[in-house]
């Protein structure tokens, strides 16, 4: 099967988003990913709710939202109905993740977590039955334009050992590099984040690239 590519909007260029998104989804982008933070759980604020509302609209292709907040249960529907196609959320900022998954899912997302550099496979185990995308954070999450931590590898491939029985797709974000793509799409890792690393401020066209890490 082949890997999705899914570009942090983030990254992009502000100057001209709508011409960003119809450049990106003519290179062959799958997802477009949106990074939403809260000066709370992540040191840092992301996009806009009128991003995601403009994004939605602009392209026919599924968006994410990877929701870097606290308390993302109270917030899940808000971006359903601003057009999310699929909903992350770190188990790590919710004392009721199981909850929060099933709201997803009554909205008609698809549900996903994101969990930190830091945070066991065992820990989230008893979510995974309910998930559909698992996003690996190969950065502590808040920055584009960081280090990747190889640490992670471990559990990434504890992960992908229990794929069949769960039957979730594993992304990982988080300095996503052609390497780091290919060593890991290798292992059978679904898709990918692509920012500084890959695809953003590299001074060529991105129909040049994307077939390239594809
Ligand atoms: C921030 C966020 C990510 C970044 C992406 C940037 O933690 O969740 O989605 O935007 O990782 O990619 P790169 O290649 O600059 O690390
Ligand atoms: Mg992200």
């Amino acid at each position: 099967m082949s890997i999705l590519l899914c570009p942090s909007m983030m990254c992009a260029n502000y100057a001209n988003l709508a011409e960003e998104v119809r450049l990106l989804e003519e290179a062959g982008a799958d997802i477009f990913h949106i990074d939403i933070m809260d000066g709370c759980f992540v040191p840092n604020f992301g996009m806009g709710l009128q991003d995601v509302q403009f994004i939605a609209k602009a392209s026919a292709k599924p968006m994410d939202v990877h929701l870097m907040i606290q308390n993302p249960g109270q917030y899940v529907k808000m971006f359903a109905e601003l057009g999310a196609d699929i909903i992350y959320f770190h188990p790590e900022a919710d004392v009721h993740a199981m909850r929060t998954l099933q709201t997803i899912i009554d909205t008609g997302a698809s549900p996903g977590i994101a969990i930190n550099p830091g945070t066991a496979v065992e820990t989230v185990e008893p979510l995974l039955h309910l998930v559909q995308y698992v996003m690996v954070m190969t950065v502590n999450p808040g920055f584009a334009g960081q280090q990747y931590i190889s640490a992670v590898d471990e559990k990434i491939d504890k992960l992908l050992s229990r794929k069949e029985k769960y039957g979730y797709r594993i992304m990982i974000d988080g300095a996503c590099s052609p390497e780091k793509i290919k060593f890991n799409a290798a292992k059978g890792v679904d898709g990918f984040v692509l920012g500084t690393a890959a695809l953003f401020g590299k001074g060529k066209q991105y129909s040049e690239v994307m077939p390239t890490l594809r």
